[in-house]
């Protein structure tokens, strides 16, 4: 697979059209053509918008690993984030990512692997072997998007490390740079940002490393330049911005349950049956479904393992998910 343009990491805020004004710009211009008006734009205009992508035009219906419905609207995705470095408003993420040096980039292998050491983004990732994903992303504070992801599966990535017999889990950890996350000032949560999975759940074919979304790099606040995305699982497992790879024989810690033991468990598979201790899990709030100024976001029911059961739930068979949360 080609792409069209060196994987643009330093792109300013400034130099990324949002994929939804791309795509109404070319309503407009077909709405406007239809109508029989003459286009005033140079043909240069036109072409620059139509290159708007990074990464060669790929499909997730290739591959499958395609949720159905409505995609979560470029400004919602990009701009209702949870990325705590940032500051823990929904908003701050956008506003503060741009501080975040994301070029050049690498990641340090650790623990029970036969090849530790630090690898340059580049070795991690295969950009000629990129695929789009659509997947439903789960926040454990009731709500989802569904999101166009771009990426590669993640059990590949690691085997290449080859883990050795002892390691029985994999852990995350997320860049910690006091000076470009504000957020970082205070203890909200235990810094560096750290998450993990069973060995045999980080090689579920569904687990993914994402570098894209909508064809685009990543935004900042969504996780750029390198996230993981774990669709049966709340959204606080899926870390972004991921320097550090470990892997141990014994269960990591994550940021979450060590800030939080009884409200955050280390599976946090999504379970409409299992509530959070302070609101139910039953439904979720579809960002971006707002109809018209003023209305209310749509609601949905939950699903088990998100919807992902069939692919997953082998993997927890014999086990309490109350008691596992
Ligand atoms: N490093 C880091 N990763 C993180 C978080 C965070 O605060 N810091 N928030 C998590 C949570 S709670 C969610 S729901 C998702 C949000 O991803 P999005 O902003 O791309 O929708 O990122 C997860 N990954
Ligand atoms: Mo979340």
């Amino acid at each position: 697979m080609l792409i069209r343009r060196p994987p643009g990491f330093a792109l300013k805020d400034n130099d990324v059209t949002p994929q939804s004004l791309y795509l109404r710009r070319r309503e407009f211009l077909a709405a406007f053509v239809a109508a029989g008006g003459t286009l005033a734009l140079p043909p240069a205009a036109l072409a620059k918008s139509a290159a708007q992508n990074d990464f060669a035009a790929l499909d997730a219906t290739k591959t499958g690993y395609r949720v159905k419905g409505p995609l979560t609207p470029w400004e919602a995705l990009t701009n209702y984030n949870n990325y705590y470095e940032f500051g823990t408003g929904k908003g701050d993420p956008a506003r503060k990512a741009h501080k975040l040096i994301t070029k050049p980039w690498s990641v340090m292998v650790e623990g029970e692997t036969d090849k530790p050491g630090t690898y340059a983004l580049e070795d991690l990732v295969d950009f000629n072997a990129l695929e789009e994903r659509i997947y439903r992303h789960r926040c454990v504070e009731a709500w989802s998007m569904v999101i166009p992801w771009v990426g590669v599966p993640l059990g590949p990535v690691l085997q290449k490390f080859s883990p050795n017999s002892r390691a029985k889990y994999v852990q995350f950890f997320t860049k910690l740079s006091r000076k470009e996350m504000p957020g970082t000032f205070w203890p909200v949560l235990k810094w560096p940002y750290r998450e993990g999975l069973r060995m045999d759940e980080a090689l579920n074919p569904l687990a993914f490393l994402a570098v894209g979304i909508y064809g685009r790099v990543l935004p900042n606040q969504n996780g750029a330049p390198l996230r993981l995305v774990v669709p049966w699982k709340y959204g606080y497992k899926s870390i972004k911005s991921i320097v550090r790879i470990r892997f141990s024989e014994t269960m990591p810690e994550t940021s979450w349950n060590m800030s939080a033991p009884r409200e955050y468990g280390f599976y946090s598979n999504v379970n409409p049956l299992v509530d959070h201790p302070r609101w139910s899990q039953a439904s979720e709030r579809v960002i971006g479904s707002r109809s018209g100024f003023g209305g209310a976001l749509q609601r949905r029911d939950t699903q088990m393992f998100n919807g992902y059961a069939d692919q997953v739930a082998s993997l927890y068979t014999g086990m309490d998910l109350k008691v596992n949360h």
